[in-house]
């Protein structure tokens, strides 16, 4: 890795590449709205702040979200984040690259859940989070010894580590860049929730400090925590908010119904500008939630949970997944009519996913009801597996008449009387997912929290034609 210059050996600068890749629908476009709607995400910045500094490394970030891979790129060595749904892609540009003699690091949450199977794509994997072992794995690679596999310690703290690197995305891209991550992993373990699975249910937190410096550093006045459940460790969400009261911002996140529970908590969220909380109430059925290991939630407090957030000021995204072995086809109009009757102000449906490595994917595995293992299906839209009291097509379409019934002009108009959200903002998100619900067949259902961020209504996408094989075949199935 030295280059001669005259008689100094100088070291060459290397390139390092940094891909998101995109499943096809997803590629340079927005999901269901235009790419102008995406928050940045905060994968690529955290790798990219994490290149030890003495390494003379050049980073160029891709967010296939947003922009093409150019197949011809040059590199001396790539990087790709992987989830489920976004592995085939990553896998065959892996492919490509390799072949062309460019080595290939692949890391993320899929890569964590089956480390085995990335392994045979890739020249190194990294499995779990990356704050030690990017860097070792860089410095390894600069010295020639990149080795096969580099694996988190559970010694992990998260104090004293750089702040995301921003800069390394094009900011005016996206809706917002102010995405701040503060947790990670989840106490609970729900069985089919990829956080304790790929991570473990030991929370680890960044110094609110860090936070702080952050949102500052940004003069953020909106803020979007990506943390999949913020209040995990209660003491440690009450210093958050805390912190954040004198920064007046407005903040969104998500959390458990469990924040409901505690009004002190609440009250702190509330007051430190808590506007919009994503929960996942999942289900009405009381065993369908002790089945999954969610039994925290009980669905008969959840009309109490709508009126408490309303009190306060902050919007409910309140998402049920369908495909439990308990639910019958009567389970789609019941549910979403309770999320119209008790005003949740954008309410969401998924369709029940065994991510590989969950315990569900082990269950359903061992019954064998797992129907593909096409991982580009596993987006939380298609049925995967066999459901136990009904079809794979009654699924699909169940989930798909929740989502229209929500939206109907009717039960938008009653939702919206109750809502917490700002009228401007509640009707543009709104009429978003509406737009969305009417069009289930032709898009992915992706962001999770930006509608209460406030979209732009003129940036949704057109239809997009560019569909998998196995997405038309599906949707044709379900015709
Ligand atoms: C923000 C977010 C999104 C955003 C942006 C996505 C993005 N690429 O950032 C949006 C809203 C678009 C989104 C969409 C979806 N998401 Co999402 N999303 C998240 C969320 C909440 C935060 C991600 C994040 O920024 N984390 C912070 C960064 C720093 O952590 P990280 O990505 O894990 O990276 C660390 C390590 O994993 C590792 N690492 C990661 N990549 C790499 C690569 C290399 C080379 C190395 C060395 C290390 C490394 O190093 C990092 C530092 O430690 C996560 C949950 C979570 N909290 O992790 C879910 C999550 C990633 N999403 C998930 C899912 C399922 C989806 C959707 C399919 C949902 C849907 N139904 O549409 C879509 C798919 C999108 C697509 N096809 O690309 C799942 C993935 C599960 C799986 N096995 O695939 C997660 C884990 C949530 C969950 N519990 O189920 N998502
Ligand atoms: S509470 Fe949420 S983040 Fe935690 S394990 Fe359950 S589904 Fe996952």
């Amino acid at each position: 890795m030295l280059k001669r210059c005259g008689t100094v050996a100088k070291p060459r600068t290397l390139r390092v590449v940094l891909i998101s890749a995109k499943g096809p629908l997803y590629r340079n476009r927005g999901g269901i709205f235009g790419k102008s709607l995406r928050y940045m995400p905060l994968t690529l910045p955290t790798l990219a702040s994490l290149i030890p500094r003495e390494l003379p490394i050049e980073v160029v970030c891709i967010d296939e979200g947003i922009g093409d891979v150019d197949l011809s790129l040059q590199a001396d060595l790539i990087g790709m984040t992987v989830i489920t749904g976004s592995a085939p892609r990553s896998y065959s540009l892996a492919a490509h690259f390799r072949s062309r003699g460019i080595p290939v690091v692949l890391g993320g949450p899929h890569v964590t859940l089956l480390p085995d199977e990335a392994q045979e794509h890739a020249d190194s994997i990294v499995v779990g989070y990356a704050e030690d072992e990017w860097p070792r794995l860089l410095r390894d690679f600069a010295a020639g010894r990149l080795l096969p596999r580099y694996v988190q310690s559970p010694r992990l703290d998260l104090a004293a580590r750089p702040l995301p690197d921003r800069s390394v995305l094009p900011e005016q891209r996206y809706l917002t860049a102010d995405v701040f991550e503060a947790t990670r992993g989840c106490i609970h373990n729900c069985s089919f929730c990829v956080v304790p699975a790929a991570w473990g249910r030991k929370p680890l937190q960044k110094p609110v400090e860090d936070i702080v410096a952050d949102i500052q550093r940004r003069r953020a006045r909106r803020a979007i925590f990506v943390d999949l459940n913020l209040i995990a460790d209660k003491d440690y969400a009450a210093r958050l908010f805390e912190a954040l009261i004198p920064l007046r911002i407005q903040w969104y996140g998500l959390a458990t119904t469990l924040l409901c529970d505690d009004e002190p908590l609440l009250d702190l969220a509330a007051r430190s500008g808590c506007r919009g909380l994503l929960m996942g109430l999942e289900s009405l059925s009381r065993p369908s939630l002790q089945a999954s290991h969610k039994a925290f939630n009980d669905p008969e407090n959840y009309p109490r949970v709508v009126e408490m957030l309303h009190r306060r000021g902050i919007a409910l995204q309140g998402c049920f997944v369908f495909g439990a072995d308990d639910e019958t086809p009567d389970v789609f109009l019941k549910t979403a009519q309770f999320a119209v009757q008790w005003g949740i102000d954008l309410p969401r449906f998924a369709i029940l996913t065994p991510f590989p490595g969950t315990t569900l994917y082990r269950e359903l595995d061992a019954q064998g009801r797992i129907v593909t293992r096409n991982w580009e299906l596993y987006d939380g839209q298609h049925v995967v597996f066999q459901p136990a009291q009904m079809s794979v097509q009654e699924l699909q379409q169940g989930t798909e008449a929740a989502w229209k019934h929500a939206y109907s002009w009717t039960s938008l108009a009653r939702r919206l009387r109750r809502t917490a959200a700002p009228w401007p903002v509640a009707l543009v998100t709104n009429w978003g997912y509406r737009y969305y619900a009417q069009h289930l067949d032709q898009f992915y259902t992706c962001d999770a929290l930006l509608p209460l961020a406030g979209p732009d209504r003129d940036s949704f996408a057109a239809p997009n034609q560019d569909i998998s094989h196995d997405r038309v075949a599906l949707s044709e199935e379900v015709a």
